[in-house]
């Protein structure tokens, strides 16, 4: 063969095997709604994204899994609904975790693939086990290196939650042996003062919920003690989550990777680097989104330096709906204005409305997908099947089974997505298909204002929408269509029939209280 067919031939290879193989980064926010960002009507600035989703797909239907970040996060790494994994609610930060090492998840299958996967940022699906109890002084294990990243870098649940601290490779970083960490969720450990103990050190007034230990001048939910030179500074959070992940990035420009970059923006306590102060006019929790948007634009510009952004699938989404007080007295509501958290939706973090669940979901892949706008019905748990599509391998026999394979709607080629999505809230669940939505009895709870919760009971037989007709849910069309009712219990019934009937009252420990 001549020179130049063999390297004909070995270009081709080249660039077939990085169609075949790219780079994936999950950029996953936390508690940003369907209406957060300016390209999807929000009055923050968020360009950097915006041109990501110019030149890629932007669903109009994307949800995550629950109106909750625990079972939504369990459900995007497993494939599989949270609701069938009991311990998959909202967990404190000295919960063993709770995705089995033998189930596989979307990092440890691409890690048996050929790639190299880390995280950086939240984490909040528990840590250790009943054979391996959690050690914070030693290594923390099992965790997310035994579910397959083979590099970690993060916060144990939120950054409400004590240990407020992060861990590194399963060890606390910048641990002093000779002050140990301790940490409890039911009684105060150690002698420092807690927000109700001293409530003159605060920098931010919290509910009696987020009144355990002081760090940084922040009181947080649970206790801890020790640990006083590992503890992070809330302002720095965001760097240092991003730098971490732009040092993997640069690290693996040679080799394909998966990047599940976690960031805490726009979680309570939206407490940000100086820097951003001003960066909008909605207060900290729009700066918040501010930050996120700036830390996109760090990993764009990074991947564009490394020559790799061709070659990268950038997904960007939301663990749940938004809210606008979450313990803290941080402004967000009365800095609000005009901007609609949750876009033309109903509800938010928490709630079975379609704010609790439907949040922004950008696709991009330069040269790869098709850009547009995207109708297509898709949830967060089927991305582990749609990326072993798009590897080219089997899914595991073993895990992922509520994934589906959408790889040509994340390509933009069409909108024919699932045909119906579940919708989990605080254990209760809805089913969307079509533009129909119901909601089978139980209870609808939201946050309301300061101190508030907002509860909707729902009887029998159950709440039907139309939602295109009526986007904000509020006329129950129930009892005009018994057989569209009829028909979306049935999904329910093959699903989860214990779901049905809902619960009657909200399950108070989902909370935390
Ligand atoms: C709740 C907390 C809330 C937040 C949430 C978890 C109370 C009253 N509320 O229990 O502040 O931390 O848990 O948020 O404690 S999530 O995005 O990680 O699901
Ligand atoms: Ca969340």
């Amino acid at each position: 063969m001549k020179y130049s067919v063999v390297m004909a031939s070995l270009v081709l290879a080249a660039s077939a095997f990085a169609a075949d193989r790219p780079n994936i980064i999950f950029i996953y926010a936390d508690d940003i709604g369907y209406g957060d960002f300016s390209c999807y009507g929000g009055e923050i600035d968020t360009a950097n994204i915006d041109t990501l989703a110019e030149g890629g797909v932007r669903f109009l239907s994307g949800y995550c899994t629950a109106a909750t970040c625990t079972p939504s996060r369990y459900s995007l790494l497993t494939g599989e609904y949270a609701f069938r994994n009991k311990s998959a609610k909202i967990l404190p930060g000295n919960a063993p975790l709770i995705i089995d090492p033998a189930r596989p998840t979307i990092a440890s299958f691409l890690r048996d693939n050929g790639y190299k996967t880390a995280l950086s940022g939240k984490w909040h699906l528990g840590l250790g086990s009943a054979d391996h109890p959690l050690d914070w002084n030693g290594e923390i294990a099992p965790g997310p290196r035994e579910v397959g990243f083979q590099y970690s870098f993060n916060m144990a649940a939120t950054a409400d939650r004590v240990p407020s601290v992060y861990i590194e490779h399963g060890r606390i970083v910048n641990l002093d042996p000779a002050d140990p960490v301790q940490v409890d969720y039911q009684r105060p450990v150690g002698t420092e003062p807690t927000g109700i103990s001293n409530p003159e050190l605060l920098r931010l007034q919290a509910d009696e919920q987020h009144s355990g230990t002081i760090v940084n001048g922040i009181s947080r939910i649970g206790w801890m003690t020790g640990g006083q030179s590992a503890r992070f500074r809330d302002e720095d959070m965001a760097d240092t989550y991003l730098n971490k992940a732009i040092g993997f990035i640069r690290q693996n420009k040679a080799n394909p990777f998966f990047l599940y970059s976690a960031p805490n923006e726009c979680h309570v306590p939206c407490v940000l680097h100086e820097r951003f102060k001003n960066a909008t006019s909605l207060g900290p929790r729009g700066n918040a989104i501010a930050v996120f948007d700036w830390c996109v634009g760090k990993i764009v510009s990074t991947l564009k330096e490394i020559g790799q952004y061709e070659n990268t699938l950038i997904v960007i989404t939301s663990d749940n709906g938004p809210v606008l007080f979450d313990g803290y007295w941080e402004g967000a509501i009365e800095k609000q204005g005009t901007h609609k958290p949750a876009g033309p939706w109903r509800g938010g973090k928490y709630s079975r409305w379609e704010g609790g669940t439907r949040v922004p979901f950008i696709v991009s892949w330069p040269g790869q997908v098709k850009p547009g706008i995207s109708d297509a019905l898709i949830s967060q748990v089927d991305l582990f099947a749609t990326i072993a599509a798009l590897i080219g391998k089997p899914m595991p026999a073993n895990g992922g089974q509520d994934s589906q394979n959408l790889l040509p709607v994340i390509l933009g080629e069409t909108e024919l997505g699932r045909e119906y999505v579940i919708q989990e809230a605080l254990t209760q669940i809805a089913v969307r298909k079509g533009n129909w939505k119901f909601i089978p009895p139980g209870s609808i709870t939201e946050r309301g204002g300061i101190g508030i919760w907002n509860k909707t009971e729902v009887d029998e037989p159950g709440l039907l929408f139309h939602l295109v007709e009526d986007p904000g849910e509020t006329r129950n069309l129930a009892a005009l269509y018994p057989e569209k009712v009829a028909e979306m219990r049935d999904i329910i019934l093959q699903v989860a029939p214990e779901k049905i009937s809902g619960q009657k009252e909200l399950d108070k420990k989902q909370l935390g209280f």
